[in-house]
């Protein structure tokens, strides 16, 4: 039976504490948790289509070629799947691991409980054996919420390179997040977007149709509905660009000429000065050498790497050792 608990989300949002400090500080910037509500995260949809973002169909690939070997060195286990979305991907896993022929269950958690709900359904139609209990908040909540399974162990997978929105500090406080979650011998399965020629980066994050600017100016009309604000994004514009020093991509919406904003149920007025920018997303792109070495450094020991011929994404498989 599906099992939604809703309770999480609106805890933390309804305060919006995350949204006043970073709007007052200086340089201003979000928290990107904050694209997806549900328009969100069908504009997210929309760019795993594009032609310009890779890391989607390229971690598709890997999982597609190696889901059964996964599936193989764990052994039967429940599924924990942090900011699963629409849960394309994970089909690749649900069948890899249903193929062993043992029970299976599904936790997916993700902020928005529009797409959860209804990917949920989706997947009860094509696995109907498949137990599942989402859980709608954000991953540090619900990491704090799992449960003992009864099945002889747990898998926490985190894919599309979700890891590369939080700082390094803030990832190593996820690390320990996910350690403490985890019992001994349990798997975590993390994919983590490569570094790569920084054209082919700003490419995918500057898409020729616009869909990524959609995506980030939503920022602003979520805040609008949650917090009645009156951002009008026609003052705003899409800016995104690789840093190198930092091997990541930062996403800003730039203001494009001075005025103020008020976000009434904050009690927030927030003056805007002509180019001034909010930083709505870093996306960090990863060394596998590296990225191994900081989960064996926390107390994960590495199994397995993959990935593809062109080594542009990566999928690695560790065990809570
Ligand atoms: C879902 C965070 C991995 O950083 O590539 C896509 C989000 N932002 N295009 C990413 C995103 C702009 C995406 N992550």
């Amino acid at each position: 039976m599906y099992d939604l608990k809703s309770s999480a989300w609106a805890i933390e949002t309804v305060d919006g504490q995350d949204v006043i400090s970073g709007l007052t500080q200086n340089p201003k910037s979000l928290p990107p948790q904050y694209f997806y509500d549900d328009r969100g995260s069908q504009f997210f949809e929309q760019i795993c289509e594009l032609p310009e973002y890779y890391p989607t169909r390229t971690e598709a690939w890997i999982l597609r070629q190696f889901s059964h070997e996964i599936a193989k060195m764990t052994g039967a286990c429940e599924l924990i799947e942090l900011g699963s979305g629409s849960s394309t991907k994970t089909r690749l896993l649900l069948d890899a691991y249903q193929a062993l022929g043992n029970k299976l269950r599904y936790v997916p958690i993700d902020v928005s409980g529009g797409i959860l709900t209804e990917s949920a359904c989706d997947l009860l139609q094509d696995y109907p054996s498949l137990k599942i209990q989402g859980l709608v908040g954000t991953y540090e909540q619900a990491l704090a919420q799992l449960k003992p399974t009864s099945l002889p162990s747990r898998m926490i997978f985190f894919l599309g390179s979700s890891l590369g929105n939080l700082t390094p500090q803030k990832c190593d406080r996820f690390f320990s997040q996910i350690l403490a979650a985890l019992d001994m011998g349990e798997y975590f399965l993390l994919g983590v977007d490569l570094q790569k020629p920084k054209q082919i980066l700003e490419a995918a994050y500057n898409d020729a149709r616009g869909v990524t600017a959609q995506f980030n100016l939503n920022m602003l009309e979520h805040l609008n509905q949650r917090f009645a604000g009156n951002f009008d994004i026609q003052r705003f514009e899409h800016w995104a660009f690789y840093n190198n020093r930092l091997n990541q991509i930062e996403m800003h919406l730039r203001c494009l000429e001075t005025h103020t904003v008020c976000l009434e149920k904050l009690d927030l007025t927030v003056e805007f000065k002509a180019r001034e920018t909010i930083e709505t997303e870093i996306s960090r792109k990863f060394n596998l050498e590296v990225i191994q070495r900081e989960l064996q450094v926390k107390g994960f020991k590495p199994l397995a790497v993959w990935t593809d011929p062109q080594e542009w994404f990566g999928l690695i498989l560790s065990q809570k050792s």
